[in-house]
């Protein structure tokens, strides 16, 4: 399976994580929602190289440290070709501020006010754990349009 990335930038208070950084997709897969920057690792870089590089292009920012909380695989059974094993990373520490780009614009939202309505339909069920410092291992299989056929969410103690 294609390995991709997901990076949330995240700002705590208290060790608690209060705000979340989303970026709503401007083109491409996953248009039209709001989600974590990232995208496909390339042939000859690692995936926190892809993380950092993505994070980068997407929204101008640069992780100046990775903290990897889950590793999901999303597969799609009408569009297997999207299939993709998604490394998913939070940082807390960045240099530069988010700005728009061609193919995302960011948003601060207080973790209370994600808006999981505009997002890909397995946000809800593995968001709030992250945002909760759990680490999590899952699968989601996707029917047509955003139906979510299996999925399975395990908490792991590392990545
Ligand atoms: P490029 O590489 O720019 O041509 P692009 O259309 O930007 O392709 P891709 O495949 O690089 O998309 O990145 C897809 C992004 O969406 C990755 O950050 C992983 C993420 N993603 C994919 N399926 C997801 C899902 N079901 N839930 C979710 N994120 C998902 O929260």
């Amino acid at each position: 399976m294609k390995n991709s990335t997901l990076l949330f930038l995240v700002k705590k208070v208290d060790g608690k994580i209060i705000e979340i950084c989303l970026a709503m997709k401007k083109r491409g897969f996953g248009a039209g929602r709001w989600n974590g920057v990232g995208g496909k690792v390339e042939d000859g870089e690692s995936i926190e190289e892809a993380t950092i590089r993505e994070a980068k292009e997407e929204i101008g920012i640069t992780a100046r440290e990775l903290q990897k909380v889950g590793e999901i695989s999303f597969s799609f059974k009408f569009t297997p070709d999207y299939n993709q094993l998604v490394h998913v990373y939070i940082t807390e520490n960045w240099e530069g501020e988010p700005a728009e780009s061609e193919e995302m614009a960011p948003h601060w939202y207080s973790v209370d006010e994600i808006p999981y309505k505009i997002m890909w339909p397995d946000d809800i069920f593995w968001i709030p754990k992250v945002l909760n410092g759990e680490k999590i291992k899952a699968s989601f299989y996707f029917g047509e349009k955003d139906e979510i056929l299996e999925q399975k969410i395990e908490i792991v103690s590392s990545l």
